[in-house]
């Protein structure tokens, strides 16, 4: 008999009719917009599981899934599911490493430079027929030379690194494990503790993965030791970052500005981040270019195949 396999968001045909092939395929536009039982119901009737980010998998959930085998999910980070839970039930779990570090390292450069030349804003004033005079209406910071601090060197942290690179800006990176020192060189990236990126870096970009030892890991007490001039782009998780304590920075000027593509309650903004000054959002977008998006529901419907059939 041919496993079930539910998905919980629409993907490419191509990818659709493969499943079919092998698998009877329960389909779902969006199960984040079904009442949370509908999608409970698909999930006790499948053998396998098609999910992103946006679905998120709790122990309680499990307690109900007597034939779920295997999780996929499209994309890198796993704080969404329960681990330890689908250890212990026997689900097996699978993600997509490697495919998002470009487009993810892209965005980040994106959030970066479209907040240090204040890129929306500027369109927002041109359209709004403010553009008097020939002399430029607004300054940006400098991106070339200066330096930035990446926290977490995965495989998209050091990406962002190889694109500073090219804005020949001086690389500084923090995580809990130092890379080798031949690595180190070839990223051109010097090892330095948190605090004192924070202290010496102009841009500093979050690339974090998130679990309870990250959490809110930058709050007050970092952000006050990013000199006032500075600049913070979140492209990991959103509940690395204690939104609040980034509102109170922005309001009272004490960094320069911020840009965010991940918030701690997605896709729930809090109302102080849409308020704040000099703060950059999008939607969660770090991944998402046609090709990129392609291929990571093709590895993640590669990886239940390759669980059901070989
Ligand atoms: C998402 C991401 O997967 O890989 C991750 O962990 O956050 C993104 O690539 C994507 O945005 C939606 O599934």
């Amino acid at each position: 008999m041919q496993p079930t396999i539910a998905i919980a968001f629409k993907i490419p045909e191509d990818i659709l009719s493969g499943l079919r092939t092998w698998a009877h395929v329960v389909e779902h536009q969006d199960a984040t917009a079904l009442p949370a039982s509908q999608w409970q119901t698909r999930l006790n009737q499948a053998d396998g599981v098609l999910i992103s980010v946006f679905n998120p998998v709790s122990a309680d959930q499990l307690t109900h899934t007597a034939a779920l085998r295997m999780i996929s999910s499209v994309g890198v980070g796993l704080n969404h599911i329960d681990l330890k839970a689908c250890q212990e039930a026997k689900v097996h779990v699978a993600n997509t490493p490697g495919v998002i570090n470009h487009p993810t390292a892209d965005h980040a450069f994106a959030l970066l430079l479209g907040a240090s030349r204040n890129v929306v804003g500027a369109d927002r004033l041109v359209r709004a027929g403010q553009w008097t005079q020939p002399i430029a209406p607004m300054m940006g910071m400098d991106v070339h030379h200066r330096r930035i601090g990446i926290v977490g060197f995965g495989g998209v942290g050091q990406q962002i690194a190889r694109r500073a690179i090219g804005f020949d800006m001086r690389v500084h990176y923090h995580q809990r494990h130092r890379l080798p020192t031949a690595q180190e060189q070839a990223l051109q990236a010097t090892y330095t503790p948190l605090s004192e990126l924070l202290q010496i870096s102009d841009f500093v970009v979050l690339q974090v993965p998130y679990n309870p030892s990250t959490h809110h890991m930058i709050g007050a007490r970092e952000l006050a030791l990013m000199p006032k001039h500075a600049m913070l782009v979140n492209t990991a998780r959103g509940g690395v970052l204690d939104e609040d304590a980034l509102a109170d920075a922005l309001e009272q000027g004490r960094i320069a500005g911020a840009a965010l593509d991940v918030f701690e309650n997605e896709p729930h903004i809090n109302p102080r981040l849409l308020q704040a000054p000099n703060l950059l959002l999008t939607p969660h977008l770090g991944s998402a270019t046609a090709a990129t998006r392609h291929e990571m529901i093709s590895m993640a419907a590669n990886h239940l195949h390759q669980f059901f059939n070989e």
